[in-house]
């Protein structure tokens, strides 16, 4: 059974009082909850309120990542993965390709793909309608979790369209999600620093708000452990909460622990297992209308994603079978995880695992195939 919240701490025992009246923080709460030193409150909180929702249940996917192209206009200073164009290790699939590359990797019958890549100078924009469409036709049961809001509305100035226009089209093609990538830090004044020439954090939140509006559920991220403070994670944090309580439309927040390896910000450290199982609790007591909160064991390794299943996620993410993004960063995680070991991390941190699909429907499978239930 679990003991009775306790802390030295006096800072947290008002917070305490509103999470376990399940009362909303306020900004002041979720800086206090950043500057205390008692990581066991804050995470016995957390767990209470991720207990609360999801019981002693986690879940797990099985996903395949899809990088179309690493070719990217932006030269963001927290990215090791975008190349220029002619630049060595460039690279870019013809469709062909990235259909193949779609079915390699494991024999377990796939829920997701997750496709996300560079904002590419020439590539039409009926090549990623194309490519969303061979998925379909080739795939029809796969979930298509695909392109960011950065990606979203780069396409839309690309084709000279609104952003609900690309959107439409890309929904019509079979895009079924959007996940949560390049949100970063919102504050202006940080993404001058680590994303400059990405859009702003408004049009990031904007383009979330016209997918919500279409029914396309996405997720969000926030990007920690750089040049941000604590306040601008706090807002951050409320920005996003403003936006689920308006749409309802986020499934799912991802805090993501900055790798510096091979970035021009690799003088940085790399985050700490302290921080990066705060942050988990953080968002968890925080964002109280986000139905999820994902540990993604690849940013902050299996053993960090399996301790935070007890410090307020409920979801470590998936098989994933092959990573780019953080291993061009420097990340030493494996590039995928099989069921089993899934499962196994979750076993062992005292949580019963459930497969999900991508809207966390229950799914039930043999080695080849799976069913949902609906
Ligand atoms: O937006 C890029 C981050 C994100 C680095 O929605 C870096 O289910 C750390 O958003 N160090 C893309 N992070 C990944 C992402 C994601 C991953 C898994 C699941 C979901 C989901 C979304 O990766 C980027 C950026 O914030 N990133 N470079 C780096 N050097």
């Amino acid at each position: 059974m679990a003991h009775a919240f306790q802390t030295d701490d006096p800072h947290l025992r008002s917070i305490a009082e509103k999470v376990l009246a399940g009362k909303r923080l306020e900004s002041d709460d979720a800086l206090a909850l950043y500057r205390s030193g008692d990581v066991l409150a804050v995470g016995w909180l957390a767990n209470h309120v991720r207990e609360r929702l999801h019981g002693n249940v986690a879940y797990f996917n099985v996903t395949r990542h899809i990088n179309p192209t690493n070719v990217c206009v932006a030269a963001c200073r927290l990215c090791a993965f975008g190349r220029k164009k002619d630049a060595p290790g460039a690279y870019t699939m013809a469709l062909e390709e990235a259909w193949q590359t779609a079915a390699s990797g494991y024999s377990e019958a796939i829920t997701e793909f997750h496709i996300v890549g560079g904002l590419h100078p020439d590539l039409p924009f009926e090549y990623f309608l194309d490519l969303i469409r061979g998925l379909k036709q080739r795939f029809p049961r796969v979930h298509l979790k695909a392109f960011t809001m950065v990606e979203i509305a780069y396409l839309a100035k690309r084709a000279k369209l609104t952003i609900r226009e690309t959107l439409e089209k890309l929904k019509d093609a079979g895009v079924d999600s959007l996940p949560g990538g390049g949100a970063e830090i919102f504050a202006d004044r940080v993404r001058h620093i680590i994303c400059d020439h990405k859009i702003d954090g408004d049009q990031w939140l904007e383009t979330a708000r016209l997918a919500h509006q279409l029914g396309l559920k996405s997720n969000a991220t926030m990007l920690y452990g750089h040049v941000e403070n604590d306040e601008d994670r706090v807002d951050h944090l409320l920005k996003l909460r403003a936006l689920q309580d308006e749409t309802k439309g986020f499934q799912t927040y991802i805090p993501l622990a900055f790798h510096p390896a091979n970035t021009p910000l690799q003088h940085l450290y790399t985050t700490t297992g302290l921080r990066d199982i705060k942050e988990i609790a953080i968002g968890r007591l925080v964002l109280d209308n986000f139905p999820h909160v994902k540990s993604y064991w690849q940013m902050v390794s299996p053993k960090i994603a399996q301790i935070a299943l007890r410090f307020g996620a409920d979801d470590i993410d998936g098989t994933v079978v092959e990573e780019k993004i953080y291993h061009d960063a420097g990340a030493t995680t494996p590039q995928g995880m099989r069921r089993q070991e899934l499962i196994r991390l979750i076993k062992e941190a005292g949580r019963d695992p459930i497969e999900r699909d991508t809207l966390y429907r229950p799914v039930s499978r043999t080695e080849t195939s799976f069913t949902v239930s609906v």
